[in-house]
């Protein structure tokens, strides 16, 4: 079977290409390995830039939600605790450049992780989905705090609750995204930048990094903690199972 994850070297950048059938979806092995990924590209010197990009129709539809189904019997906290966590506190302590490059749709967990990177760059038509409520869950992977950062309280409460997508034009004037490209200009355009970033003053980026972390989310361990023990009271109620099994069954959900 095909790695879930590619990783792959342009010169001094790390390129994490997500490789799942369909839309990406994060699966327990998908996520083990960026963080394996993420762990080495913190290890190896010669690694100045990481770049985070997709195969497929889309960067990723966020949790897999086949596979969630199975790990029910299991508590979504201790779920959290080993796959969006510690992947989220890796790509912020990572004191490397790290550019998501974004195309088709991003949803829940992808939104988390890409939210997450240090600059994002997107493709025109890119479709943005809080996707949580879609489900019956609240915001997790570190969503409930980046979100309003970027957009706004207003505007993330707007669109967590309705679950509506953004566009890659709204995400760039809401300051979600750094950079809207033509589709085709993608991958080009991301390598080109994360080169740059590469070629940049290195231990500064990284201070700049930890700066911005202590200065703006010196809590976020500790919110990332809380998402995990809200996501366990929200995981255990008839509007998760119904979210899940209506998206699975292809029809609309009812909540009573
Ligand atoms: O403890 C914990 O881990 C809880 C944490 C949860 C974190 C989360 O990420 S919660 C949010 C999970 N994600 C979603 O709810 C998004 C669900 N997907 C969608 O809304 C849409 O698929 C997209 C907007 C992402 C893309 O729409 P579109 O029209 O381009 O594609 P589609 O037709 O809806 O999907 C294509 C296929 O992918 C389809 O399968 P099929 O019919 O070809 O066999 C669809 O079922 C499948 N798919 C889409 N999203 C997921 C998925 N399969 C598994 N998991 C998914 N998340």
């Amino acid at each position: 079977m095909d790695s879930p994850l590619h990783v792959s070297r342009e010169g001094a950048v790390m390129v994490l290409t997500l490789n799942r059938p369909k839309v990406n979806a994060f699966t327990h092995d998908l996520t083990v390995a960026l963080q394996k990924a993420l762990a080495q590209a913190a290890r190896e010197k010669d690694v100045r830039a990481v770049l985070l990009n997709a195969n497929g129709r889309a960067f990723s539809a966020g949790q897999d939600l086949t596979e969630l189904q199975a790990v029910e019997g299991e508590s979504l906290r201790h779920h959290l605790q080993v796959t969006y966590n510690p992947l989220i506190l890796q790509l912020r302590r990572l004191e490397k450049p790290v550019l998501a490059a974004l195309h088709g749709a991003v949803a829940g967990a992808a939104l988390g992780v890409a939210l997450a990177c240090d600059l994002r760059i997107a493709a025109e038509g890119t479709q943005f989905l809080v996707g949580f409520s879609g489900i019956g869950l609240a915001p997790d992977s570190g969503v409930s705090l980046l979100l309003p950062l970027m957009m706004g309280l207003g505007r993330a409460t707007e669109y967590a609750f309705t679950n509506k997508p953004f566009g890659a034009e709204e995400a760039l004037a809401w300051g979600v995204v750094n950079r809207v490209v033509p589709a085709e200009r993608l991958h080009e355009e991301a390598l080109a930048w994360a080169q740059e970033l590469a070629a940049g003053p290195l231990t500064a980026l990284g201070l700049t990094k930890r700066a911005f972390n202590r200065a703006i989310m010196p809590h976020l361990e500790a919110v990332l903690d809380y998402e995990a023990h809200i996501q366990d009271i929200a995981g255990r109620t008839p509007e998760h199972h119904e979210g899940v099994q209506a998206f699975l069954e292809k029809r609309p959900p009812r909540y009573t």
